[in-house]
């Protein structure tokens, strides 16, 4: 008797939108895959009022995202993302908390790391969450999941 079990493999990806946007998903997909290796980063450089990000993660795994205010005044970093996750912060950002969601700020010059696992979501299919500066309603951008799907024989 020959069993089949299906696995998944998904990966978190964020997209800067707005003035200063430096894409990422453009890049090569396989590549993506073959890099989904231990280190889970993500880095988010503020500068000239817009968000430039690079890296990607998986949910379930333990990820860091790296923001780095290169602007000359304070942005924020707040997303959906963070609703129901315990978010871990380390270096310069101040915690602040509004319509029931975190946002961290950092000032110019200034560095924070946020760790925090994402677990698996219950839907098998991309989902998107935003993120945003809550002082420039105009910087934004989102983190994809996108699931991809295999097969594995057993049995
Ligand atoms: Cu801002």
């Amino acid at each position: 008797m020959r069993a089949w079990a299906r696995t998944y493999t998904a990966l978190l990806i964020p997209i800067a939108v707005g003035a200063a946007t430096v894409s990422m998903i453009g890049t090569d997909t396989r590549s993506i895959v073959q890099a989904a290796e231990p280190e889970m980063k993500i880095e988010v450089t503020m500068k000239n009022q817009g968000y430039v990000v690079k890296g990607h993660t998986s949910p379930g795994a333990l990820t860091a995202i790296v923001l780095r205010n290169e602007d000359t005044t304070k942005h924020g970093f707040s997303s959906n993302l963070f609703k129901h996750v315990t978010v871990r912060k380390e270096g310069d950002a101040v915690e602040v908390t509004g319509h029931g969601v975190k946002s961290y700020h950092v000032e110019p010059g200034k560095t924070a790391t946020l760790y925090f696992t994402k677990g698996h979501s219950a839907e098998r299919e991309t989902l998107q969450y935003p993120f945003w500066c809550d002082i420039h309603t105009h910087m934004k951008g989102e983190f994809l999941i996108v699931e991809t799907a295999g097969e594995i024989g057993g049995g």
